[in-house]
């Protein structure tokens, strides 16, 4: 069989409990997945010398690591061409580039130090995604940014926020895609505090002092990111679930960001996503894999990363939910690591659009749960994969395996040149 007649034969099943897959297909077309540039260089930047803080770590030491943005933007360049789908591009602060001796600290960054990475995204036709950097510096004291008692500290870190918020809206205005910005910091505590509250309480007011600096409300999302633990901030976060979820509640504007690597390990952001979507107009997702802890190994098309895309689709909400990619793994091949986790995170999606929801649902509110369960199984062995094949097609890339040969030549003729 050719692949137009595995298409239509697979067509024409899915066809038969409901589904149109033609229309699957270009649903996902327009749906926005951001790519972070962090993968590429292990979540280094260039705006600094130091290691790699704030209680998150990659291990590996595979050679080709990106050093410059030249080198980044080349490498992230090939990885977007063996992806299928629509991308945004996902960048950090610490990923400013500074001309010969025009270096500013994180505090008085600005628009004109992102300007080649607006080249990069409009030129792919991309919208771009922003995070201040509130680690990997030496302004860090004690492990805390915005939450720290040192008023001086926080003042440095609240600055930082509202540049990033001004470029942000740069980002809007160049791209005409909304810039979500998203606040994330690693502080907390090794050992048991005497004082949880009072971080929290100074965390918050630093957000919102962030937050004041005037911005378009279409064209910046700012949001919150969540952490449950990090390396050697073991015993408590000022960031925690409730802090962050509470604070996008009580104010207008500001996004719940979940990062599925974030919680208890047998919590499930998939059963949260439908929570916030009760109360939230729009909430924002890091999507990783953590293998027993916050390891953020690249995304697969495992039952989460499913149930996950289960729960936008089905609740009609992929244009409520920013979706983001990331992890980093820096023990494999980079590019791979990129495409291997964008394509997985498209291959759920792709997937949850071609089932049959309604139909599901209308078991569920029957109470015809052993049917519902039948049918849930059943279609598990759907030829899912021609689907797959026809998506990527029109897409103009490969749907198997062959785009690993280009990953390959790469790696011999680019990056295993970087010494
Ligand atoms: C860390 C958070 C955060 C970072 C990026 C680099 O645990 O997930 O989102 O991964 O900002
Ligand atoms: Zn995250």
């Amino acid at each position: 069989m050719t692949q137009k007649e595995r298409y239509g034969a697979a067509k024409e099943m899915y066809a038969a409990i409901g589904v149109d897959t033609d229309a699957a297909i270009a649903a996902l077309k327009e749906a926005p997945v951001a790519l972070h540039c962090w993968q590429g260089d292990d979540v280094t930047g260039f705006d600094h010398d130091g290691p790699l803080t704030g209680g998150i770590q990659t291990t590996g030491d595979y050679p080709g690591k990106a050093r410059t943005p030249e080198e980044l933007m080349k490498d992230m360049a090939q990885a977007l061409a063996l992806m299928p789908g629509k991308k945004k591009l996902n960048l950090h602060a610490s990923y400013a580039i500074f001309e010969e001796g025009g270096y500013v600290d994180r505090d008085k960054i600005e628009p004109k130090h992102f300007v080649k990475w607006v080249e990069f995204a409009k030129e792919r036709n991309m919208g771009i995604d922003f995070n201040p950097t509130f680690f990997s510096h030496d302004k860090v004291k004690d492990g805390l940014t915005l939450s720290s008692p040192d008023e001086e500290t926080r003042k440095f870190w609240i600055e930082h926020g509202k540049a990033c918020i001004r470029i942000s809206e740069y980002f809007a205005k160049e791209t005409g895609v909304p810039c979500v910005m998203n606040i994330w910091t690693g502080d907390g505590y090794k050992d048991i505090p005497a004082d949880r509250m009072g971080p929290r309480m100074r965390y918050k007011d630093s957000i919102e002092q962030i937050l004041s600096e005037p911005y378009d409300k279409n064209l910046v999302k700012p949001c919150v990111e969540s952490k449950v633990f990090g390396i050697g901030v073991e015993s408590y976060t000022a960031g925690s679930a409730e802090f962050t979820l509470l604070f996008a509640a009580t104010h207008e504007g500001c996004l719940p960001l979940m990062d599925n690597g974030h919680y208890h390990p047998t919590e499930v952001v998939s059963d949260k996503i439908p929570a916030l979507l009760c109360y939230f107009p729009e909430i924002a997702l890091h999507i990783t894999r953590p293998v027993r802890w916050d390891s953020d190994h690249v995304v697969l098309f495992d039952d989460e990363t499913k149930e996950m895309a289960k729960e936008i689709v089905r609740n009609d909400a992929l244009g409520r939910v920013y979706m983001a990619l990331d992890y980093f793994d820096a023990s494999i091949n980079r590019i791979s690591a990129w495409t291997v986790g964008f394509r997985s995170w498209q291959k759920a999606l792709l997937s949850a659009l071609c089932t049959p929801n309604a139909q599901f649902k209308k078991l569920q509110e029957e109470n015809r749960m052993t049917e519902l369960m039948v049918l849930q199984e059943d279609i598990k062995t759907y030829p899912f994969g021609d689907i797959w094949e026809e998506y990527c097609r029109q897409c103009g890339v490969a749907a198997d395996k062959r785009w690993f040969e280009t990953v390959q030549r790469y790696e011999e003729e680019v990056l295993a040149k970087r010494k």
